[in-house]
């Protein structure tokens, strides 16, 4: 476990407990894109669940809505310093999906639309971890968020979170995603401030 310095700064202003070290708070919700902003309709998206044996697992967007949809209230860390606490989501969790696919596979690929990839451990996309955001703050998620859909991964750095998700590739090995391959830490922990490597 990392170690958390609780109480103040030493600037003597409060520190909250939810904040990762190095970590400021952002006011409003910055935009972050590697590109331009893809359009994705709600007609035509999907999503796709490829296993390491080839199996396609296949949700347009109505099968996705009926895998089920829930309220998170969670807290995003960027690696550029930025967190928001408290911030409010609808989506899906990945394990809704999941409750179909059979694999022994260690680690996913998240694929976007537009091209962006980034890794993650599979088990730590399970369990309440992960989901396929659609609404922010009550609103469906706006294009430059990631809308139609985004991953949403609020346990490690959002870079994680992949706007535009259209896919997971589950791998028995693991490989470096679009940020990943560029120096940002594989993993990506705000908690350990696993930014780069
Ligand atoms: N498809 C895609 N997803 C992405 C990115 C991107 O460039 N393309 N940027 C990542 C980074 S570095 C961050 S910090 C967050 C930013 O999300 P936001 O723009 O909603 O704040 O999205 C992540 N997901
Ligand atoms: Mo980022």
């Amino acid at each position: 476990m990392s170690f958390i310095t609780r109480g103040f700064t030493g600037r003597g202003r409060e520190r909250d407990d939810r904040l990762p070290p190095g970590q400021t708070l952002a006011r409003d919700f910055p935009v972050l894109s590697a590109g331009p902003t893809p359009e994705v309709d709600t007609d035509e998206w999907e999503f796709t669940i490829r296993t390491e044996s080839g199996v396609e697992h296949r949700w347009d967007w109505q099968a996705l809505l009926d895998a089920g949809v829930e309220d998170v209230e969670t807290d995003i860390h960027c690696v550029t310093h930025w967190s928001k606490l408290g911030t409010s989501w609808r989506g899906v969790p990945l394990d809704a999906l999941f409750e179909e696919v059979e694999t022994d596979a260690g680690y996913v690929m998240a694929h976007s639309y537009g091209g962006y990839t980034t890794n993650l451990p599979l088990e730590e996309v399970l369990d309440g971890q992960a989901w396929i955001a659609i609404d922010y703050d009550g609103e469906p998620l706006d294009p430059e968020h990631g809308g139609p859909a985004r991953l949403l991964v609020p346990k490690l750095y959002f870079w994680k979170s992949a706007k535009w998700v259209r896919g997971l590739v589950l791998m028995e090995d693991d490989q470096p995603g679009f940020w990943e391959q560029y120096g940002y830490h594989n993993h990506g922990d705000p908690w350990r401030e696993e930014r780069y490597w």
